[in-house]
């Protein structure tokens, strides 16, 4: 059967913030505090979606998630009206407020982890919603994330979206950003490669020292079973320990993959030799071969690829059977990597084109064309069931312009958060949101 992929880029949300809440992520920490800009955020990532939907690529969007999570500050004993609410969890504990407040769901890549019908045994396209437990300020985002998946992946007949695992260290799960699916096309059965920072079980699995390694072996293989992926083609890789403490956060910031192809950095994998060859021995079981593409440690230094974010890059595959690489504006500011870049296009490989777009915004809190956007392969079949009000076109681009343009911010400071104005204003947004992407009911407000 025929499938095409479809990127679901996260829609920023009116209170996009830097609060620095994720340690490990050296942008989101650099960053910590300074103003942001809600506005331009959201219309940098309109444009990305709208440029690469005009391209033909499959583009659709997943809404942004109510802020601030008042459940979490209530949960936590913060009691009163919303404004009381607000004052209180402000004056004792911003960094909480800030939580409540976290501009992460933007960062679809850890929305969930998804398996094509091709893969699974029961036929149906299963999503997972990722735990994202490691942190305070994510680990409420699946429920949302849930809904909103159910809301456009509603019919059972083809879709099955599963609640996030038990929300306990041993099953770790940050989603599709610890997930590539390698492949002869998108529409066949293809190798499901999951990519673990620890075990919780395991002894013998050497865990990173400074930072924390956010996804689990055990969670990745709960995933698997839930959505029914043969044994042959599920693969298990452990990611480098010393780079998740060089910033390495997730596997998306060091390898990125798509087709047959495996774009990586040689680095990023605990046992390089042994990854690249259970990969093999699992792709020629469904006639595909790997096509990897190594990038070495002397053309770019881990840390240059986290500054720039080269392999939070997206790789798509184009009509003439090439693939061209998404890459954020820091790629061509980092002189290895422009470097690097020029002659991979020149090299006559599968990447022949690069395409890239200022992301500053997202990328200043740690996330990368790669994070905003969760991948979703659709039979055609499946991309007529799925709700229709988030396909991108120009149409709906020229009316989320105008939605953003009339209630976003375009400055946000960290004092901001404790105004009770800024939460009625998230509401009042997200209220007109709904109506406008024929989702009535999306929020739980
Ligand atoms: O989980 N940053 C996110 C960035 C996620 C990037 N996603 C992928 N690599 N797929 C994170 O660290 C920062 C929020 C703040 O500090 O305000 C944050 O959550």
């Amino acid at each position: 059967m025929s499938a095409r992929e479809f990127n679901f880029d996260g829609l920023v949300g009116p209170s996009h913030n830097y609060a620095g809440l994720s340690f490990g992520n050296v942008a989101s920490f650099n960053n910590v505090k300074s103003a942001s800009n809600p506005k331009l955020a959201a219309l940098q990532g309109l444009a990305k979606m709208r440029a690469l939907a005009a391209r033909g690529f499959g583009q659709a969007l997943l809404p942004p998630q109510d802020r601030p999570n008042f459940r979490l500050l209530r949960s936590v004993g913060f009691t009163g009206s919303d404004a009381e609410v607000l004052a209180k969890a402000a004056q004792e504990s911003p960094v909480i407020l800030a939580c409540a407040y976290s501009a992460s769901p933007m960062w679809t890549a850890n929305a969930a982890t998804v398996s094509p019908s091709a893969d699974s045994a029961d036929g149906r396209l299963h999503f997972t919603a990722a735990n994202l437990n490691n942190k305070l300020h994510r680990a409420f985002e699946h429920a949302q994330s849930a809904r909103s998946l159910r809301a456009i992946f509603k019919d059972e007949q083809h879709f099955a979206v599963h609640d996030a695992l038990p929300g306990t260290p041993a099953f770790g799960d940050e989603g599709a950003a610890n997930h590539t699916r390698l492949c002869k096309d998108h529409g066949s059965a293809g190798v499901e490669m999951f990519v673990y920072g620890r075990s919780e079980f395991d002894t013998s699995i050497s865990a990173p020292k400074k930072y924390p390694a956010r996804q689990t072996l055990e969670a990745s293989q709960a995933v698997a079973r839930l959505h029914g992926l043969s044994a042959e083609r599920s693969v298990y890789i452990q990611q480098n320990p010393d780079v998740i403490d060089q910033g390495v956060f997730h596997n998306d910031v060091i390898a990125v993959g798509n087709a047959n192809a495996l774009f990586y950095h040689e680095q990023a994998f605990a046992d390089e030799a042994g990854a690249l060859d259970q990969l093999r021995r699992a792709m020629a079981g469904v006639g595909a071969d790997l096509n990897a593409i190594r990038v070495d440690t002397a053309q770019v230094p881990v840390a240059d690829a986290v500054a720039s974010y080269l392999f939070n890059s997206q790789l798509l595959s184009k009509d003439n059977g090439k693939m061209a690489l998404v890459i954020p504006q820091e790629c061509q500011e980092v002189a290895s990597v422009a470097a690097y870049l020029q002659g991979l296009v020149a090299s006559g490989n599968a990447i022949d084109e690069l395409i890239h777009f200022d992301l500053r915004q997202s990328m200043r809190n740690g996330g990368g064309p790669a994070c905003l956007r969760l991948r979703v392969a659709l039979t055609d079949a499946e991309a007529k069931a799925m709700h229709q009000g988030v396909v991108m076109t120009e149409a709906l681009y020229h009316t989320l312009v105008a939605w953003v343009e009339k209630h976003y911010r375009d400055r946000l400071e960290p004092a901001d958060l404790a105004d009770p104005q800024l939460a009625i204003e998230v509401h009042t947004a997200l209220e007109e949101l709904s109506r406008i992407l024929g989702m009535p009911g999306l929020y739980d407000l």
